[in-house]
């Protein structure tokens, strides 16, 4: 690994999407691949870590929106760098298993949104994008389509009503739809509240919960 161990690789990533250096993102991000490192860990635990930073640095007013935009722009363009080489670990099954992803009504964060809809469709399933600022026609017209499993993103507290309303809206309609649900500002208990069958924390999670909720719609 030249001298450098893992944590000190996966340390680097986070850094430069920190420091939003977009020019020596792709060459970090090679070095974790030729240092033999999972290209889903380097996403998860060196990439998505240094985008947790910028979330400190911008609660604290040390960075703007100007910056934040930069540090997503490396976090996605070392993203793009490390996909073709993630190995698909294809859950049986899951590729019969369409998953409906989207960022709630009146929110357009998309970075953690799209962390996740690449590692669920690294596992296999057959995910369709809604995107950003989602309102409940348009999930609705998806599960129309014969979606069955619908996973929903918000990072603000003030757009988790619109979280709940796609789940009201669309169980209303589609009683037996499942629903995985994450994001910052939702908790295990939001998501149980809102009636959601799974949750997850971080990328991982959603994985976990997604693959549970496959198992449930086979019962
Ligand atoms: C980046 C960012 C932005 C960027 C978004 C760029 C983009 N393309 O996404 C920009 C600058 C545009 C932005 C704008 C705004 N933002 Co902003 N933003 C952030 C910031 C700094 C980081 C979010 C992020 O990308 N994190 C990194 C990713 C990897 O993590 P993640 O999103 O949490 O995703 C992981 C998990 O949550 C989970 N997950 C996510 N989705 C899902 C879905 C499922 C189904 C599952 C299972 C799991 C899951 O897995 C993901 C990967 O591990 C946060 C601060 C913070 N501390 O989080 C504020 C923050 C979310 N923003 C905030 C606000 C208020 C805004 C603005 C209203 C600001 C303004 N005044 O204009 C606007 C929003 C406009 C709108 N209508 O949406 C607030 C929300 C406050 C609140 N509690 O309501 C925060 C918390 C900052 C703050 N403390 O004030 N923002």
């Amino acid at each position: 690994m030249g001298g450098e161990t893992k944590e000190q690789v996966l340390q680097k990533l986070a850094d430069v999407v920190v420091q939003f250096d977009e020019d020596e993102v792709e060459g970090l991000c090679q070095l974790a691949l030729d240092s033999g490192i999972d290209p889903n860990e380097a996403i998860l635990d060196g990439l998505s870590k240094g985008m947790q930073v910028v979330g400190e640095l911008y609660d604290s007013q040390e960075y703007g929106i100007p910056e934040v935009l930069l540090c997503a722009d490396t976090l996605n363009r070392g993203v793009d760098k490390l996909k073709p080489h993630i190995k698909s670990k294809a859950t049986e099954g899951a590729k019969d298993c369409r998953i409906v992803i989207g960022t709630v009504e009146g929110d357009i964060h998309s970075i953690g949104k799209n962390i996740v809809k690449l590692m669920l469709g690294v596992d296999g399933f057959d995910v369709v994008d809604l995107g950003e600022d989602v309102p409940p026609e348009k999930v609705l017209e998806e599960i129309d389509k014969g979606a069955k499993v619908v996973a929903l993103s918000t990072m603000m507290t003030t757009t988790l009503a619109s979280m709940k309303k796609i789940i009201d809206e669309v169980r209303g309609k589609h009683p037996h739809t499942k629903f995985i649900v994450g994001g910052a500002s939702v908790t295990e208990e939001t998501a149980r509240k809102f009636g959601a069958d799974g949750y997850g924390e971080n990328a991982t999670r959603a994985v976990e919960a997604a693959r549970k909720v496959k198992t449930l719609l086979a019962e």
